[in-house]
């Protein structure tokens, strides 16, 4: 069994939680933190017992960003040849799995770029997103700039980065960095009963609506269209959609078979 000492890594009712616990310093994304985060991503997406995916952190921050202490002296050289970055990035991109970001307090720099990772986001009424990477003379390095104009557009991606502002729940649910707001004090209750609707769901299914959705984000309108039409034909061939056509019909709930 891997032993983690930056995260906590647990499987309940399907579902695999991810909580980042480096709290004295508001969960910094040092690398070895970030080399659990691989490593546990990568298992959950093998592990036949997981069916979603959810990534938290403390209520007082979800991760305030890379580690600065970590970061303050390197130079070019060190900062190229550490790809731990772009290796995080790959391994959010093999994971077929739904992987839900949960947010409380900070979510800043990294924290916010990771959270942009992640399929959708639930926060709770305390979360604070933010890329004040500016503020430290840099700029965002995790995708911040690319994901985050995708998300919210270039004029509020913009002025988000070049203020280097907080912004809180409300404003991240309306300009749609986030999916939802979810009360503080039932928080992670409300989790995981969106996480268990989405985990009690055809895992065929959810792949393919996942996969369909992101590439939504590269692929001009006529593509997109041809590929997810490619995937609602080949759904016909499972099980699951005889079965949840059928349980439809027969006015009861279906037993999906792809878990
Ligand atoms: N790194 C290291 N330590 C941090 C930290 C961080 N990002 N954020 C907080 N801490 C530490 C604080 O230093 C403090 O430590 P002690 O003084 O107790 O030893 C402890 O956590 C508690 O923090 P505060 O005392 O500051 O708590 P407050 O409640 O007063 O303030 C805060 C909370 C979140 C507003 C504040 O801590 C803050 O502004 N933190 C920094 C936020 C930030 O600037 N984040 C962006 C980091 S830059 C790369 C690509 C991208 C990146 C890196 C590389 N490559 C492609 C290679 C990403 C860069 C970033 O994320």
């Amino acid at each position: 069994m891997t032993q983690f000492s930056h995260i906590q890594l647990q499987t309940e009712n399907n579902i695999t939680t991810i909580t980042l616990d480096r709290p004295k310093v508001l969960n910094a994304l040092s690398t070895p933190l970030m080399e659990e985060l691989i490593i546990a991503i990568t298992k959950a997406e093998k592990d036949d017992q997981t069916r979603v995916i959810v990534i938290t952190g403390s209520e007082k921050a979800f991760a305030a960003g890379a580690d600065i202490e970590e970061m303050q002296s390197k130079n070019f050289s060190d900062m190229q040849s550490n790809n731990i970055y772009g290796r995080l990035q790959d391994a959010f991109a093999a994971c077929r799995k739904p992987v839900i970001a949960a947010v409380s307090g900070y979510a800043l720099g990294g924290g916010c770029e990771l959270v942009m990772m992640c399929d959708f986001v639930l926060a709770s009424e305390s979360a604070k997103f933010g890329q004040p990477e500016v503020k430290l003379g840099t700029l965002p390095g995790i995708g911040g700039s690319q994901r985050l104009t995708k998300l919210v557009g270039r004029s509020k991606a913009m002025e988000i980065c070049l203020t280097g502002r907080f912004i809180d729940a409300a404003e991240a649910e309306r300009i749609g960095l986030i999916a939802r707001i979810l009360p503080a004090d039932s928080f992670l209750d409300d989790v995981y009963k969106i996480a268990g609707e989405i985990a009690g769901y055809s895992l065929s299914a959810t792949r393919m609506i996942k996969q369909a959705v992101h590439f939504a984000e590269s692929a001009p309108l006529d593509q997109g269209l041809a590929f997810e039409r490619g995937l609602f034909y080949a759904s016909f061939s499972t099980e699951d959609q005889k079965e949840g056509m059928k349980a439809f019909l027969e006015k009861r709930e279906p037993d999906f078979k792809d878990k």
